[in-house]
């Protein structure tokens, strides 16, 4: 009863921001992502009864608090879904530093579902899988697909799942990811901010007025490999998710000097003739969106800024998969 899982992180082009109800975890709208290889986790899980309380070793370290917590609350539901009872070793690897403030929970809950699904002989369609994982964590549910992916909020059915809008081949699409801060500086995690941005802003439901022709422009950016559309789009739906954080009460600040130095440089770059569009996340480094002809002369460019901390250049990734190499 032990399997390994390979997921990547996801990139938002059209945010999940709200929560429609919180302990399933079903957004206020569907969002865009793009999965990408740069960002990944391998997990493997174990069960057995050699086990007597699940443990979870995140990047060497023995995890506690709400991390190990969270881990626990979905393997129960994992286990509830298998009717097994059996306690677990979870060993959890991600190819990027955790406290960069890149996003790990997206690729974390993917592999996490993955394989653990697979370590119950859970058989399990990728819709299904997709399901349970966003439980664990809203994003995640998106990582389970690759390439251009949208989480759809209520199937008609009041299911939520992701789909896939196209594969990781339809369109070379680039993601930059400059790390602009190493370290993570929220004073309340995501999903916190999240609740605090649908209570109190009084531009949530100006933003969530806006998000359906947004999300069909998007479709068509996609649908047609419309690149100028594409980044207007993200970046715009990235605004309006922060103009929501920023109007929440108490207010959402997420960005440093770094990221808004860096914000006023994307449209110079693109005045040089270098298309790109930025997104950024609930933190405050950012994803440059590229095509690949402009990538090394973006690059080019960046490497004058002494402010930006590292670079990770980013293609389209496939989904979760399981692989044979075991960590433990
Ligand atoms: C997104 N974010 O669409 C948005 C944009 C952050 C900003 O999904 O509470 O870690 O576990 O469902 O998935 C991050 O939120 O939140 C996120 P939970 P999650 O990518």
């Amino acid at each position: 009863m032990k399997a390994t899982a390979l997921a990547h992180s996801n990139t938002a082009l059209i945010k999940y921001w709200g929560k429609k109800d919180e302990q399933l975890i079903i957004p206020m709208n569907n969002s865009i992502s793009i999965t990408i290889d740069a960002l990944s986790t391998i997990t493997t899980v174990e069960f057995s009864p050699q086990y007597t309380e699940d443990v979870f070793i995140l990047n060497d370290n023995k995890a506690t608090g709400r991390a190990y917590q969270r881990v626990v609350k979905h393997l129960d539901l994992l286990r509830q879904e298998a009717q097994r009872k059996l306690k677990a070793k979870v060993v959890s690897k991600n190819n990027f530093p955790t406290a960069m403030g890149l996003a790990s929970s997206a690729s974390g809950f993917a592999a996490l579902t993955v394989a653990a699904c697979a370590a119950l002989g859970l058989k399990k369609t990728p819709q299904e899988l997709s399901m349970l994982s966003r439980q664990g964590s809203g994003s995640s549910c998106r990582s389970i697909f690759g390439g251009f992916v949208e989480w759809v909020k209520d199937d008609g059915t009041g299911k939520s799942y992701a789909i896939q809008l196209a594969n990781e081949d339809w369109w070379d699409l680039r993601d930059i990811v400059l790390i602009l801060e190493e370290k993570e500086q929220r004073q309340y995690s995501t999903r916190e901010a999240m609740r605090l941005s649908m209570k109190t802003s009084p531009f949530f439901a100006a933003r969530l007025a806006a998000t359906e022709s947004n999300l069909d422009k998007m479709r068509r950016a996609i649908k047609k490999r419309d690149f100028t559309l594409l980044g207007t789009v993200a970046e715009h739906d990235c605004l309006l998710m922060h103009a929501v954080a920023l109007t929440s009460n108490p207010w959402q600040l997420f960005w440093t000097s770094a990221t808004v130095k860096m914000m006023k440089l994307v449209p110079q770059l693109r005045e040089k003739g270098l298309p790109c569009y930025f997104t950024i996340d609930s933190g405050a480094n950012m994803h440059l969106l590229t095509l690949p002809e402009h990538q090394e002369s973006i690059l080019a460019e960046l490497e004058k800024h002494h402010f930006i901390k590292k670079i990770v250049c980013a293609r389209l990734a496939g989904g979760a998969t399981i692989i044979s190499d075991h960590l433990f």
